[in-house]
């Protein structure tokens, strides 16, 4: 039976929401469930565009597969949604072949750490001119919630019904480590500051990195005892702790204690592509 919906009322005739202008809005409604954080990370991205204030012809946004993979399919810029992992060589060609576009990824911590995982720290070590945003919901959310390589010890999931025994990936620590300029963590409970570091990584030269971390109700909440996404908000203020430069090394998430987010690593070195181009100039060849 066709389901009947009332159409929304319109509050002021005519009027948009000042972000309309970055979505395909006839794409929407989301896929998304209630209580995910991805829809925050979507609206903070725009503001951090609007901030920028760049021509979006200029910008180009590149996923892989997940609940987080769909975010560029929803703006109105030059997007592309890759096979699962390979957002980042994608990228890569992307950037190399135009190296005045802004190149953004941003995709789940599965498709970026697991079948993704290599070319991320490879993309890294190179310092290749890249801003990644890393949603990490502690599991496969589109597949319907099986363990990843941010899963926690003892995290319930679909594969891991008596507790997950893999030792986590701390995704700060990784990407620090492989060469990243600059790296944070935020959670979808810091609205301004998230924005606030894409700005920073979208500005800052080299390979820069944000980790939001966001809530999985419907998988990981659920099957972890968490609540809904308003509880995970919730258990992010109560454990959350701003620590800015601290040492990667001390950002690993534990359930049930305190976690650290903020600025970690933010670095002046030569990028890829201006190693690049001096090796050109010394062979004498095109910049
Ligand atoms: C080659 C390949 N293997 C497996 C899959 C199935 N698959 C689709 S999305 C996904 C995991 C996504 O997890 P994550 O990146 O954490 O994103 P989330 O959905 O949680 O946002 C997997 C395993 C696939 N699409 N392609």
């Amino acid at each position: 039976m066709p389901v009947k919906t009332k159409p929304v009322p319109e509050l002021v005739p005519g009027a948009q929401h000042p972000m309309e202008k970055y979505l395909r809005t006839d794409r929407i409604p989301h896929i998304w469930c209630s209580g995910c954080g991805l829809g925050t990370v979507l609206g903070n991205f725009l503001y951090a565009l609007d901030e920028l204030g760049w021509d979006p012809d200029s910008v180009a946004v590149v996923a892989g597969i997940g609940c987080t993979g769909r975010i560029p399919g929803y703006l109105r810029l030059d997007t592309y949604h890759t096979t699962h992992g390979r957002a980042i060589p994608f990228a890569t060609g992307l950037k190399l072949a135009n190296p005045k576009l802004h190149v953004v990824v941003i995709s789940g911590d599965g498709d970026l750490f697991a079948i993704g995982g290599n070319h991320l720290i490879h993309a890294a070590r190179r310092n290749l001119d890249l801003t990644v945003l890393c949603v990490n919901n502690f599991n496969y959310g589109m597949t319907g919630g099986q363990s990843g390589p941010t899963t926690p010890l003892d995290g319930r999931t679909t594969t891991t019904p008596f507790g997950n025994f893999e030792h986590p990936f701390n995704l700060v620590h990784l990407t620090a480590s492989a060469g990243a300029s600059y790296v944070a963590r935020w959670t979808t409970l810091d609205g301004r500051r998230m924005k606030q570091g894409m700005v920073e990584a979208m500005t800052h030269k080299g390979f820069t990195f944000v980790e939001i971390i966001a809530p999985c109700p419907t998988n990981y909440g659920r099957r972890n005892k968490i609540g809904e996404g308003l509880d995970e908000l919730r258990y992010y203020a109560q454990h959350a702790a701003i620590r800015h430069g601290a040492d990667p090394k001390e950002a690993g998430i534990v359930p049930g204690k305190p976690f650290l987010v903020g600025k970690f690593v933010e670095a002046d070195k030569p990028t890829y592509l201006e190693m690049y181009a001096a090796k050109a100039a010394e062979m004498g060849g095109p910049k």
